[in-house]
C-alpha cells in the first residue's frame, strides 16, 4: 500500500523546466537513466550522404571522472572560436555531470512520508539521439549574418527513446539543458529518473539577446566566480554575459600595450584579469553558446585611468563636492578634445579588440552618466555648454565606433549617448537602455536596436532604501549616494517586467532583448551568488519564454514560484549559492 501511494505521489511531481518551453506536453510514466547511457550524434539529415555520426559514452567522455577531475575546458585554444564539435562535446559532458554528479534528490518537493520510486521493472533510456538538422557554420557563436538558431525539439518516449533535434549546435545545447531538468537523482540507486514520459517539447527563445551584466570594477571577482556566473546563465538559457570590466574605482583588465593601466589601476597588482584569464573566460562562455560582451565604459566612469595616465583625465577625484562632477565618486572623465586621448584609445582598442573578435560580435563603449560639469575642469574644453560639448562628444564617439567597426565588431552604447547627447549613431549601433520604458520607446522610435533592463526592475543591486542624513559634501567615501540601492527588488518584481511594455507593435522587432544588471558597489565574492541567483533567473525566463502567457497576460507567479524554487535547488546543486525563495513546507505536494 505504501509503495503504491509512493508511486502515485512520485508521478504527481512535475520536474520543473526553467525557463518554461514554448510548447511542452508530458505524461506520468517513470523512466530511468544510468550513467552508461550513450549519445548518438548525427549531423545532417538522416539518409543524407554526408551524414557525420559519432557515438559518445562515459569512458570516452570521462578520462578523469567528472567529479574532482581537471576540467578539460581549462585548455583553451589560442584566439580561436569554439567549433560546433567543441560545443556539442562540452554540452554532453555537462549533461553527464548535471544528471549524475550534481543533480539533487528533491526531498523538498515531497510529503514527509515520501518514498522514492524503485527501479524493479524499470525502463531505462538506452541512448540519446542528438540530431543536427542543418550543417551549421563552424563558428557557432559568431554567425556572419543573422543570429544563432537556438530552437530545438525534444522527444522522450515511454519506451525510453530520447531525441533532441536542432538547426545549430547551440540549439542542441539548449535542448540538453532542458533534458537534464527532467531528471532527479535517486538517493540510493546509481541512476536518475523522470516521472514525465512521454515528453514532447518544441522550444525557441522569444528574445535573441538574453544577458547578465556583471560589474567587476567596483569589486574584484575571481575567474572562478565569473565562470560560475556564466555557467548559471547558460543553465538559464541566457546567451550574453556582459562584463563591465572597468570603471572609476578600478581597472582590473591587463592590456599588454598599456601595461600600467592594470598595474596601477587595479585594486591590487594581483587582482587583475590577465590576457590568459580573459581568453579563458571568453572561451568558457562561447563554448556554452554565450557571447561574452566586454564593456570599457567611457568617457565617464574612467578615473581609474588617472592612476597610470593622469594627463588623460579631467576632474579627477574632486573632494568634497564630487557630486558636482560625477554620478559616483571618484569623479573623473576622459578629456573630450584631446589627441592624447585619441592616441590612447587607438592603442587600447588595437590591443583589446582583436582578442575579443573570436568570441563575440559586439564591443560596448559605455557612455552612461557623463557629467557635463566635469568639462569645466577639462583644459581641452573648459566649458559645460552643451553647444560646445555635443560636437566634441560626437567626434569622440565617431572615432571610437569607426575603430570598433574597422576591427570587425558592432558597437553598443548606453542610452544617454542617444537620448541625452543627441548623437547621430550608426544604424548598426545597439543602444542599451536602463532608465525607463519611455527611453526604450525613443530608442526604437529612432530606428535603433535596443536592449532593455529598467533599473526599477532589473537592477539586482537596487530597491528602496532610506538615507536619513545623506550629505555628499561629507566625504566621497560613502555609498550609496542615494536611496535606490539597498535593499533590493524581489524576484516577483523582476519577473513582472515586460521588455515590450510601452513599445509600439511596429518597432517591437528592434528590441533585441535585455540584461539584468549586477552593479557591484555592495557585492563582492561573499554575497555574489545570492545577489544574482535566483533573481536573474526571473529575467532569464522573461527573455526566453516572454513576459506574457498564452492568453496574453503577465505570467503567473503562482505557477512560477514552485518551478523557480526547484531551479534554485538545481543551481545550488551545481555549486551556485542561490537564495531560497520558499520554505520547503510551501512546496510539499500532497499534504
Ligand atoms: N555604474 C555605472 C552604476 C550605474 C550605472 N553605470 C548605476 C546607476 C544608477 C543605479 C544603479 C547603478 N553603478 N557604470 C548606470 C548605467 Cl540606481
Amino acid at each position: 500500500m505504501k509503495s503504491l501511494l509512493s508511486l502515485f505521489l512520485a508521478i504527481s511531481l512535475a520536474a520543473a523546466i526553467w525557463p518554461i518551453p514554448k510548447e511542452y506536453t508530458h505524461g506520468d510514466t517513470v523512466i530511468w537513466i544510468k550513467e552508461d547511457v550513450a549519445f548518438y550524434w548525427v549531423v545532417g539529415v538522416a539518409g543524407n550522404a554526408d551524414v557525420k555520426s559519432d557515438v559518445y559514452n562515459r569512458s570516452l567522455l570521462h578520462p578523469h571522472s567528472a567529479v574532482g577531475g581537471k576540467d578539460e575546458d581549462d585548455q583553451v585554444p589560442h584566439n580561436a572560436s569554439p567549433t560546433g564539435d567543441h560545443v556539442i562535446d562540452y554540452a554532453i559532458k555537462q549533461t553527464y555531470k548535471t544528471i549524475f554528479h550534481r543533480n539533487f534528490v528533491p526531498w523538498k518537493f515531497h510529503p514527509r512520508n515520501w518514498d522514492e520510486p524503485q527501479d524493479g521493472e524499470a525502463t531505462y533510456i538506452s541512448c540519446i539521439n542528438l540530431s543536427l538538422l542543418k550543417n551549421h557554420p563552424e563558428n557557432v557563436t559568431k554567425p556572419l549574418a543573422g543570429e544563432v538558431d537556438e530552437s530545438y525539439t525534444l522527444e522522450l518516449t515511454k519506451e525510453g527513446e530520447a531525441t533532441i533535434s536542432a538547426n545549430s549546435s547551440v540549439g542542441i545545447v539548449r535542448g540538453l539543458t532542458t533534458f537534464t531538468q527532467l531528471f532527479f537523482a535517486h538517493s540510493s540507486i546509481d541512476s536518475a529518473y523522470t516521472s514525465l514520459a512521454p515528453v514532447s517539447i518544441s522550444d525557441a527563445p522569444t528574445f535573441q539577446h538574453r544577458g547578465l551584466n556583471l560589474d567587476v570594477a567596483r569589486n574584484y571577482f575571481s575567474v572562478g566566480d565569473i565562470k560560475r556566473m556564466i555557467d548559471a546563465c547558460a543553465y538559464n538559457k541566457m546567451n550574453r554575459f556582459h562584463l563591465h570590466v572597468t570603471d572609476g574605482q578600478s581597472w582590473p583588465l591587463e592590456i599588454p600595450a598599456l601595461p600600467e593601466l592594470s598595474e596601477k589601476g587595479a585594486y591590487r597588482p594581483d587582482l587583475v584579469y590577465t590576457v590568459d584569464d580573459f581568453r579563458e573566460l571568453q572561451w568558457h562562455a562561447a563554448v556554452q553558446g554565450v557571447q561574452l560582451i566586454t564593456e570599457i565604459d567611457m568617457p565617464g566612469h574612467t578615473s581609474s585611468i588617472a592612476y597610470s595616465y593622469p594627463d588623460l583625465i579631467a576632474a579627477f577625484n574632486i573632494q568634497p563636492n564630487w557630486d558636482t562632477y560625477a554620478a559616483e565618486p571618484p569623479s573623473g572623465t576622459l578629456k573630450l578634445n584631446s589627441s592624447a586621448v585619441s592616441a590612447f584609445l587607438d592603442t587600447l582598442f588595437a590591443d583589446l579588440l582583436p582578442r575579443i573578435l573570436p568570441y563575440t560580435s559586439y564591443f560596448h563603449t559605455g557612455g552612461d552618466e557623463v557629467n557635463k560639469m566635469a568639462y569645466t575642469l577639462d583644459n581641452t574644453v573648459n566649458s559645460s555648454d552643451p553647444a560646445v560639448l555635443q560636437p566634441l562628444m560626437q567626434k569622440f564617439v565617431d572615432r571610437n565606433h569607426d575603430q570598433v567597426r574597422s576591427l570587425g565588431l558592432t558597437p553598443i552604447v548606453w542610452e544617454e549617448m542617444l537620448l541625452d547627447w543627441n548623437l547621430t549613431l550608426g544604424e548598426d549601433v545597439v543602444v542599451q537602455s536602463w532608465q525607463s520604458d519611455e527611453a526604450v520607446a525613443k530608442i526604437v522610435g529612432a530606428g535603433h536596436k535596443a536592449l532593455v533592463g529598467n533599473y526599477e526592475y532589473w537592477y539586482l543591486d537596487c530597491g528602496k532604501g532610506q538615507w536619513l542624513d545623506f550629505d555628499p559634501s561629507v566625504a566621497a567615501n560613502y555609498w550609496p549616494y542615494n536611496d535606490y540601492c539597498a535593499p533590493f527588488h524581489n524576484w516577483r518584481l523582476i519577473y513582472s517586467y515586460d521588455p515590450l511594455s510601452g513599445v509600439p507593435l511596429e518597432s517591437q522587432h528592434l528590441v533585441l532583448g535585455g540584461e539584468a544588471h549586477m552593479w557591484a558597489e555592495q557585492t563582492d565574492p561573499v554575497n555574489l551568488d545570492r545577489m544574482v541567483w535566483p533573481r536573474a533567473a526571473a529575467a532569464a525566463e522573461v527573455l526566453w519564454s516572454g513576459a506574457k502567457d498564452a492568453e496574453g497576460r503577465n505570467r503567473s507567479q503562482i505557477d512560477a514560484s514552485p518551478r523557480l524554487s526547484e531551479m534554485r535547488e538545481r543551481l545550488v546543486a551545481m555549486g551556485v549559492g542561490a537564495e531560497p525563495i520558499q520554505m520547503p513546507y510551501c512546496l510539499m505536494e500532497g499534504e
